[in-house]
């Protein structure tokens, strides 16, 4: 049974998540907000607005609940100048997603080649303008939308939520961008949509295991899920999602992990892959682009967004980030998309 549910993508949502009504700010609606964009994107502007606050309040496994439902319906909520500290940060990460109600055996990340270092643990990753993912995907040579990505798709239970904050940023340049999966499934052609919904795909982080064989570093292991283990790094998704709080159906393919979709040949698969990455990154009706200040907190949905910084900027700019581990990626054949749900 065990083995049968890892290899199968048509399962059914673990039995406590419930797709939430749709109500985006619920108790959150007392704070001043706006969306970025009509797709994807909201902003809490004030910086009376903490998330350490909202941490402590009486009332805040309800607003803590509140805000996994509209970053999982707007795909990412920024928040402007933060006091979270690194413990906090961690504590948010695991409540949002335990407050949607996701296994008990899913936590906190730990990245596979990050390093346990004194003053962060190995489930925060460092994230830096010295390399890594911030500078990934770019040069001369490249298009700076060879970056765009879902974080940690190899893992056979990825992630639900990622939060990052930067604390150093460069004087200009350094945005990230995000896009919507529910929107680059809406885009698309019913036939197509249908064409999709039958299909599994390949995910692969072996850049990592390179990375870690060059650096004679282990891969860590357990990742966050007594599922997310071993050197393999590799798992299979279905290629649409069904969202568990939404209900909605996203796009599940990105640039940056998925490297074959299963039930295809393989030229057949290399040009509906880079159809969809084409379509997820020209698509810039389905983008919102940041700019931060420091010390602004962006909280995304990684069952429904992808995302891309932009390495277009001299100087120092460095955060941090937590990634939580959600549950095995599902579709559910009677699912609705979100135009159809909200009648655009
Ligand atoms: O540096 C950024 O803006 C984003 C980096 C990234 O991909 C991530 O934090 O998951
Ligand atoms: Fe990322």
């Amino acid at each position: 049974m065990a083995i049968a549910q890892s290899f199968s993508p048509f399962l059914i949502p673990p039995e406590n998540m419930v797709a939430a009504p749709f109500s985006p700010l619920g108790s959150l609606s007392v704070y001043d907000s706006y969306d970025e964009t009509p797709h994807v994107g909201t902003r809490f502007p004030n910086k009376t607005t903490q998330l350490s606050r909202i941490l402590e309040a009486p009332n805040s496994d309800e607003l803590v609940k509140d805000l996994a439902t509209l970053v999982s319906h707007r795909g990412v909520v920024f928040f402007s100048e933060q006091d979270l500290d690194i413990e906090k940060q961690k504590e948010l990460g695991t409540r949002l997603g335990e407050l949607a109600g996701k296994p008990a055996t899913s936590k906190l990340h730990v990245h596979p080649i990050s390093e346990q270092t004194p003053e962060l643990t190995a489930d925060v990753s460092v994230i830096s303008s010295e390399g890594g993912i911030a500078r990934n995907g770019y040069s001369k040579s490249a298009r700076a939308s060879a970056g765009w990505h879902t974080d940690i798709t190899f893992e056979p239970v990825p992630s639900d939520y990622a939060i990052l904050k930067l604390h150093t940023i460069p004087a200009v340049g350094g945005d990230t961008l995000w896009a919507s999966g529910y929107e680059a499934y809406d885009k698309l052609s019913p036939a197509y949509q249908k064409f999709l919904e039958g299909l599994t795909a390949l995910h692969d982080g072996s850049g990592f295991r390179k990375y870690a064989k060059e650096l004679g570093t282990p891969i860590n292991d357990p990742r966050g899920s007594p599922e997310n283990t071993g050197s393999n790094l590799q798992a299979v998704h279905p290629v649409i999602r069904t969202h568990p709080v939404t209900g909605f159906k996203s796009l599940f393919v990105n640039r940056g992990f998925t490297i074959r979709i299963v039930e295809l040949h393989d030229d057949e698969s290399a040009e509906v892959l880079n159809y969809l990455f084409r379509h997820v990154a020209e698509n810039h009706d389905m983008h919102v682009r940041f700019r931060w200040n420091k010390n602004d907190i962006a909280i995304w949905d990684n069952r429904c967004t992808f995302h891309t910084a932009t390495n277009d900027y001299q100087g120092l700019r460095l955060g941090n980030r937590v990634v939580s581990i959600g549950e095995k990626p599902f579709f559910d054949p009677s699912s609705k998309s979100r135009r159809a749900v909200l009648g655009l």
